[in-house]
């Protein structure tokens, strides 16, 4: 079963969120313009971000799928088996199932803003785990987010894997691992995919790739304010910029105009010099330590992580 949306349907991306263009137009008239990366995935944005993750130069995907092979009968002695897997941010749900012969959930509960993209892929999940029950959520993790009463309220285990939460910076991280720590009830826990500070050289190809995915990827979320503004974006005066910031310890994304441009949409136009920003999004990279103690800050205790042999991506479990 998938929980009805309540809000009205105004302006939805293609993944269902409400995008307004109030908030869209503020940012962009913002002193430095920036974007949220929601935006980035709409229906060929979600699929470029599927191409990247096959990508050479793009790690964070393999090197956790590297760890839970190696260290997936560990992880799952700290996790248990008969847990309720609740999984933040679900999408085809694959992640996940491949963790269900370990971890032996009782019940999954994948959450997505997609609710048809994860009806799909839950009724398929269904007929190959007949005896895991199934409840798919079609929340937006952004706001604050309440589970229905048929979720389990034992052992609540929350599955954030992918390095989904540098998107957030550090405050906003710890401000979400609360609101999850609130939902997981005493004897719950967390089990979190965490990318790792590296060489900034590492860092930067995988945000700016040889044959250009991620180029395109960030390119696109012009095409998807187009659709969502009624804006005159044109894609071919712009290009991708991405770098780490070790300052920041953030891989920023930006979209920088090629020429002096204007751009006109429903409620809005700027003006943009040859060299100007759109901040398109932020990935965060902790340590380890900074992690756990991020962790620590939204109440959760660590209790036992895993890495690869590079020491470029990090899984953490954490207790309630
Ligand atoms: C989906 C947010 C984990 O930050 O690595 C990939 C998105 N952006 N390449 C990331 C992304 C550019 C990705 N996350």
């Amino acid at each position: 079963t998938v929980a009805p949306e309540r809000a009205p349907a105004t302006h939805r991306t293609a993944h269902g969120e409400r995008a307004t263009i109030a908030d869209i137009t503020a940012g962009l008239l913002a002193p430095q313009a920036a974007t949220s990366p929601k935006y980035l995935y709409d229906s060929l944005g979600s699929r470029l971000f599927e191409a990247i993750c096959e990508l050479p130069e793009y790690y964070p995907t393999r090197t956790e799928a590297s760890i839970f092979a190696r260290h997936g009968a560990d992880i799952a002695r700290r996790v248990g088996t008969g847990s309720t897997l609740i999984d933040l941010g679900a999408g085809n749900c694959a992640k996940a199932a491949s963790l269900f012969p370990l971890l032996q959930p009782k019940q999954y509960v994948p959450i997505d803003i997609s609710r048809e993209f994860l009806n799909e892929a839950v009724g398929r999940l269904q007929q190959r785990f007949p005896h895991i029950a199934m409840m798919a959520l079609a929340l937006d993790l952004a706001g604050h987010f309440a589970l229905p009463a048929g979720v389990e309220a034992q052992r609540r285990v929350f599955f954030y894997p992918g390095s989904s939460i540098g998107n957030f910076a550090p405050h906003e991280a710890i401000a979400f691992l609360r609101r999850v720590r609130e939902n997981a009830s005493h004897d719950g826990g967390l089990l979190i995919g965490v990318d790792l500070i590296k060489d900034a050289a590492v860092l930067d190809s995988a945000y700016d790739d040889a044959i250009g995915v991620t180029a395109a990827f960030n390119l696109n979320m012009l095409r998807h304010l187009n659709y969502l503004l009624g804006a005159d974006f044109d894609v071919r005066q712009w290009q991708h910029v991405a770098f780490f910031n070790a300052e920041e310890s953030r891989v920023e994304m930006h979209l920088e105009a090629r020429t002096s441009l204007t751009v006109q949409w429903q409620g809005g136009e700027r003006h943009f010099a040859r060299g100007d920003r759109i901040h398109t999004e932020d990935s965060y990279k902790y340590t380890r330590e900074s992690f756990a103690d991020l962790l620590a800050q939204a109440g959760f205790t660590a209790d036992g992580n895993w890495t690869d042999d590079a020491g470029w991506f990090a899984v953490m479990h954490a207790r309630a």
